[in-house]
């Protein structure tokens, strides 16, 4: 069942599973442009999880910091465009969890392979914290860690499955998060990865 993790933080069990028969194919065409990579963050530390973007803006990490670029460092050209497969996905999840009018200008996809794992951190980059972010998890389940304001508040498990997607906003949206390393529990239609939508409004 549907479950809330916070006042404003909303686990929609399988609300993606009628889109991912057209989205597979849209994750194709936005790796083929702009190809999955590991980024450095500013620590000098390499990212075990593998990121690509689509929409107007993309997240991006090197030695000078964390920010969101028009364009992909790597290929010199625009991030793809966001599929309106995305888009539709992304708005209707947020209005399901109480936010209306979600346009995201931003998609960070995330590749999670076995061992994969992202340490407790927040997203603050963005310039709108009154929005939500959306977050679509295929393929692998994960155990995304919740935490609270301080990186030492204790953290709840939450499994993330094929198809679920959760909803950050209001007083949610800054908690300290991440997610424990994968499992090798390779899944039907995805194999040995995890691949993660997150859908915000960054500029
Ligand atoms: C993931 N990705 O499963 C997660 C899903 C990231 C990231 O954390 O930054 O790429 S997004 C989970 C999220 C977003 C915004 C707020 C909160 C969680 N939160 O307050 O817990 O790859
Ligand atoms: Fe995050």
């Amino acid at each position: 069942p549907d479950q809330r993790l916070g006042a404003a933080a909303m686990v929609l069990r399988g609300f993606a599973l009628p889109y991912v028969r057209e989205v597979m194919p849209a994750l194709a065409a936005i790796e083929a442009q702009s190809p999955f990579r590991h980024m450095v963050t500013p620590g000098g530390f390499t990212m075990s999880v593998a990121l690509t973007n689509c929409g107007a803006l993309g997240w991006t990490t090197d030695r000078s910091g964390y920010r969101y670029t028009s364009t992909d460092p790597d290929t010199g050209q625009p991030w793809p465009g966001m599929p309106a497969v995305f888009a539709r996905l992304a708005r209707e999840a947020a209005t399901a969890a109480g936010f209306d009018a979600f346009e995201p200008d931003a998609c960070l996809v995330n590749r999670y392979l076995p061992g994969s794992r992202m340490s407790l951190h927040q997203d603050k980059n963005e310039r709108d914290y009154d929005a939500p972010i959306v977050s679509v998890s295929l393929g692998m389940r994960a155990v995304f860690l919740f935490g609270g304001h301080k990186r030492t508040d204790p953290t709840v498990k939450v499994p993330l499955l094929h198809g679920d997607v959760v909803v950050w906003g209001g007083v949610d949206r800054m908690r300290y998060h991440g997610v424990m390393p994968l499992k090798d529990e390779p899944h039907a239609l995805l194999g040995s990865r995890r691949i993660n939508f997150t859908f915000r409004k960054a500029g």
